[in-house]
């Protein structure tokens, strides 16, 4: 059973905001803190609670944002930490919390403690960053290359798990750790209400077990982080490429001293190979890996993340579902897949009106590191339509591209030239005209979160799946006492599920059912929830 505190946490619901591409309140084409506080409104009719805030400190934006150069203050196209202070104070008032998105495991090669270390071998911050005479592995960087980039002033390779303007910081330095503790006490005490940690399985590394990851010392840095009095009230999720549950109990939430929660990233890997290149794929391997994580969260009594969307996927709709004629079907679908399940939810901005990836057919309309490194590695390799249909369908610009809030010029989001091209299809997918729509995603949106509020076994009861052998559907109960519903999720075909459940009474449909029985034809994405 849950502590009080875990309880609510749980009670959650995350919005994801990704600031860039949000809404441009000052006409200079790229989102700002200020255009955040615009919306609140929108946010608070939607019915979340929290909101995660990717990277908004000085950078020089070579990951847009994930290369911090002054973890104190915030970067200049976004505002000042006056304009921070009033969007919380907004955000607060209206009950919404603050999640700040932190980055431990790496700095921009800009940030002072990097030009300091990088001028000899014994100043200050020498041993901020991990250096060596030659490379110590052929460990591959996230964004290509070897992880170890020669640097002349040294006379030395220093390590970088992402782009080369990305040193890895050496946690192994206690110098080190006391920095990233003083930079989350300072948010802590301007008043933000959790972190998301990024790549938090990477601060300490596994040298001698050749990986990048999960090495021993990541409990107690952890521990060291979070574990202390000022973070009891914290919320923390994790971002970690963990797969094992031992491994996740071991090293992230043993005595709750550490995360509250961390993302688990399975589902996600599902229809592709490698990043680029799409594969067959079944929803039902999807929901399997759901389906494997409930009851393994829910058996370790550990908090689990549903999402299907974040800043560094493409859309989920457009990857797993039908984001032509039955858009508004296999999002709603796959609204209620996710957020009827136990866990916390995490919605990316866009998907509660259903925006796709976005289609481009010229590579200057791309702005991502990652892309460019794939474009380069590929270009004599493969014919540029095809090399263009892999970047259009694994590219993380996808979840990047400017919010379209109506049909106006770059869909509402700025009236001058966005940082990159407007989302492709905006003048057809935008709130104002989906909320105009019967089919309306919002709405659908506002009333399963209303509804998972309203149901106390939806946020904390237990999960079962029934009707495992049809392999056309997902379909679960949620069971807390006496409280009992039924989810059905049916895929893309037409699908007759043999249940009976006499006396079952809808309350949820995207099929604008009032009523029906369970026994019976599902539509293609149809969701049916029951009170049972
Ligand atoms: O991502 C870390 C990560 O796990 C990468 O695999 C990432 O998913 C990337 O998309 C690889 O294809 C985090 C951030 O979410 C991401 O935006 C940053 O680029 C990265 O860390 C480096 O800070
Ligand atoms: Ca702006």
């Amino acid at each position: 059973m849950l502590s009080k505190k875990y309880q609510k946490f749980s009670e959650l619901i995350v919005y994801q905001i990704y600031p860039r591409s949000f809404y441009d309140a000052n006409g200079d084409g790229i989102g700002d803190l200020k255009g955040i506080t615009k919306k609140v409104s929108h946010l608070k009719e939607l019915g979340i609670n929290a909101v995660w805030l990717c990277p908004c400190y000085k950078s020089p934006n070579v990951d847009n944002g994930y290369d911090v150069s002054d973890y104190y203050d915030i970067m200049d196209e976004f505002g000042t930490l006056e304009d921070w202070k009033e969007m919380c104070a907004i955000l607060h008032k209206n009950g919404i919390k603050v999640i700040m998105d932190i980055v431990p495991n790496h700095t921009s090669d800009k940030h002072k403690w990097f030009i300091e270390s990088k001028k000899s071998k014994n100043n200050a911050y020498s041993d901020y960053y991990y250096w060596a005479d030659k490379p110590l592995n052929d460990w591959q960087a996230c964004f290509g290359g070897s992880v170890w980039e020669y640097c002349p002033e040294r006379n030395q390779y220093y390590m970088h798990s992402y782009a080369k303007e990305q040193p890895d910081l050496n946690w192994d330095n206690p110098k080190v750790r006391e920095e990233i503790c003083n930079i989350l006490d300072f948010w802590v005490n301007l008043g933000v209400d959790g972190f998301r940690i990024d790549v938090i399985d990477q601060i300490s590394k596994d040298f001698e077990g050749g990986r990048n990851c999960f090495g021993k010392h990541l409990h107690q840095y952890i521990n060291q982080m979070f574990g202390r009095k000022n973070m009891e009230n914290i919320f923390t999720v994790g971002e970690c490429w963990a797969n094992d549950i031992e491994e996740i109990k071991r090293h992230a939430l043993s005595d709750r001293k550490e995360l509250t929660t961390l993302f688990q990233f399975d589902h996600i890997h599902k229809g592709r190979y490698g990043r680029f290149i799409s594969q067959p794929f079944n929803l039902k391997e999807i929901t399997d890996d759901l389906s494997k994580w409930q009851r393994l969260t829910i058996d370790n009594d550990i908090i689990y993340t549903l999402f299907s969307d974040n800043h560094d996927q493409p859309r989920f709709l457009s990857r797993f579902g039908n984001d032509a004629e039955l858009r508004y079907e296999s999002a709603t679908m796959f609204a209620g897949m996710f957020y009827l399940l136990k866990g916390i939810p995490f919605i990316y901005q866009g998907q509660e009106w259903g925006m796709t990836n976005s289609y481009h057919t010229d590579f200057n309309d791309f702005r991502d590191v990652e892309n460019l490194d794939f474009y380069n590695e590929n270009k004599d390799k493969m014919p540029m339509s095809e090399l263009m249909d892999c970047i259009n369908f694994g590219s993380r610009d996808n979840a990047r591209r400017p919010l379209s809030w109506n049909d106006k010029t770059n869909g509402g989001f700025s009236n001058v030239t966005p940082w990159i091209p407007a989302y492709s299809r905006y003048s057809e997918i935008n709130l104002e005209k989906d909320k105009n729509f019967k089919k309306s995603v919002f709405e659908f949106y506002k009333n399963l979160l209303k509804f998972r509020k309203e149901n106390k076994a939806i946020m904390h009861g237990d999960f079962i799946e029934v009707a495992k052998e049809n392999n056309d559907c997902f379909v679960y109960e949620r069971v807390l006492d006496n409280d009992r519903f039924l989810v059905v999720c049916n895929f893309e075909k037409d699908n007759e599920i043999q249940l009976n459940y006499d006396s079952a009474q809808l309350v949820l449909s995207n099929y604008f059912y009032l009523d029906r029985k369970v026994f019976g034809e599902y539509k293609p994405f149809e969701l049916a929830a029951y009170k049972i």
